[in-house]
């Protein structure tokens, strides 16, 4: 029986895959944690506490009192709010990484991690159209040198003790449920507040930033496929690229325009706009297809629908859409 902790479930990856791994494990085998209160569903449908990561003698204390046996560790600074604490961001998510690594290296009981890393560790340097798997990665944001740093120690610790760590190279997330915080490609899901609250928005990317993007039950379910497949058919021990879809600011604004004719957007580009545009526009995600056949479901047209409708929600409206 599987005993699972996830570290950073208040956050807009773990408050949505919390919710998924109970219905697969069984909600009292799925151990909510972040060092913030997660929402009132995850409070009440399971085992949850407040747990900092970075305390090495909680996390220990934990692990071994609930005989856990796999980690999924979401906990971490993301690009736009890194580059305003470097150092700061550097420690949080390389010791917090390292903190689990070398626990799943020491407790028999832990028998596989995911971590993610991001489409941040390509920079300027790599092919921006279709990135390949493997590329040049040389990252100019302390987000992407974190998370680059993160796969080589994940591919370490794989190689050299066997430590069975799976990791996916997230791109842009959008979900209405919980709010993403401090990353570059944050706008994609502001947008829809801004549509639904005023119908207007102020971009802080310009209107032409192609990034690649998912819907988040599209990436929660390749998480959880990548966790579940067959070690042996994983040839990728750093992290899997994830594609899902590309888009602008302007194109998905005119997506919303579909439904909300009058909403009005305009752009005033701020320092994430060059972090925006040290990365790539598209992913090649062949590999992660062939090895434990990721696919995404959701498309541009669909995940706009789906916002608008989920964040008018939130606000007590109802768009017939
Ligand atoms: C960010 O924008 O920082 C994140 C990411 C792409 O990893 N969403």
């Amino acid at each position: 029986m599987e005993r699972i902790l996830i570290i950073g479930a208040a956050g807009q990856i773990g408050s949505e895959l919390t919710v998924e791994l109970r219905k697969i494990y069984g909600n009292e085998n799925v151990f909510a944690t972040d060092i913030k209160e997660p929402n009132e569903d995850i409070k009440n449908s399971g085992p949850w506490a407040i747990l900092d990561v970075l305390d090495v003698k909680q996390l220990v204390h934990f692990v071994i009192r609930y005989r856990i046996t796999q980690i999924y560790h979401l906990a971490a600074v993301l690009s736009g709010n890194a580059e305003k604490i470097p150092m700061q961001a550097w420690n949080i998510n390389m010791e917090s990484l390292l903190n689990v690594l070398d626990l799943a290296k020491e407790v028999e009981d832990i028998k596989r991690v995911f971590w993610p890393s991001s489409i941040a560790v390509f920079g300027p340097t790599t092919p921006k159209d279709n990135t390949p798997q493997i590329t040049v990665t040389e990252p100019t944001t302390v987000y992407g040198i974190s998370k680059l740093a993160g796969e080589r120690w994940c591919e370490y610790y794989w190689k050299r003790y066997g430590v069975d760590v799976r990791s996916v190279r997230y791109p842009g997330l959008i979900s209405y449920k919980t709010e993403p915080g401090g990353g570059t490609t944050d706008y994609a899901v502001e947008i829809f507040y801004g549509a639904i609250k005023e119908k207007k928005y102020e971009c802080f990317l310009k209107e032409d930033t192609y990034l690649p993007m998912m819907f988040m039950s599209d990436a929660i379910q390749a998480t959880i496929k990548l966790m579940q497949a067959d070690p042996g058919r994983l040839t990728v021990r750093s992290s899997y690229n994830l594609g899902g879809m590309s888009f602008s600011p302007k194109e998905l604004a005119d997506e919303i325009k579909k439904y909300i004719p009058d909403f009005e957007i305009t752009y005033k580009p701020d320092f994430r706009q060059a972090i925006a545009e040290s990365w790539p526009r598209s992913i090649d995600d062949s590999v992660a297809r062939r090895d434990w056949g990721f696919n995404v479901s959701v498309d541009l047209p669909e995940m706009t629908r789906i916002m608008l409708k989920g964040v008018a929600e939130k606000f007590g409206k109802k768009l017939d859409i």
